[in-house]
């Protein structure tokens, strides 16, 4: 199984520690192909030595490639929001998402009925949420 990650990079990379955490989960599942999202050495500048239009080039073929698209969606992100749209009515997709007081993840989200938002509260609640959708929802 083929799994595109999404996650924040220039919205802001506060949390890319769950990022890392939850790849490295997703990993028994399958071949992540975007494992460098929770690189603790990718900024929210980027790294040197690549130009937008390769990222993008490269992250839209992984993304046509993948068979299943799990977001981390907590901090906002035009990248990630972008990926979700393109992928909306041609791949499974999975929204994990963690309430924060006086914030409210967008409607265009949650409103979305070919979108799974999962809440979740911490690590150990969002690898449950990935291993009971993955082992019922079998993608490939
Ligand atoms: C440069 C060289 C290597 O990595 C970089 C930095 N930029 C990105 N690298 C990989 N994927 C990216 C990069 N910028 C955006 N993306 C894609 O958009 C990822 O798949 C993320 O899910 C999403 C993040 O978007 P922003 O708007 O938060 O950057």
């Amino acid at each position: 199984m083929k799994i595109y990650f999404a996650g924040s990079i220039r919205g802001g990379r506060d949390d890319k520690q769950i990022y890392m955490d939850i790849i490295s989960h997703l990993q028994k599942h399958g071949e992540v192909l975007t494992e460098h999202i929770g690189s603790a050495s990718l900024t929210s500048m980027g790294e040197g030595g690549v130009t937008d239009s390769y990222i993008y080039e490269r992250d839209m073929e992984w993304l046509n490639q993948a068979d299943v698209v799990v977001a981390e969606v907590t901090q906002p992100s035009l990248g990630v929001g972008y990926e979700l749209g393109w992928a909306d009515g041609k791949k499974p997709i999975i929204c994990l998402y963690r309430e924060q007081e006086g914030k409210k993840l967008s409607a265009m989200l949650t409103g979305n009925k070919n979108l799974t938002v999962y809440n979740y509260v911490d690590l150990e609640g969002a690898k449950k949420i990935l291993d009971e959708y993955l082992l019922n929802n079998p993608v490939i």
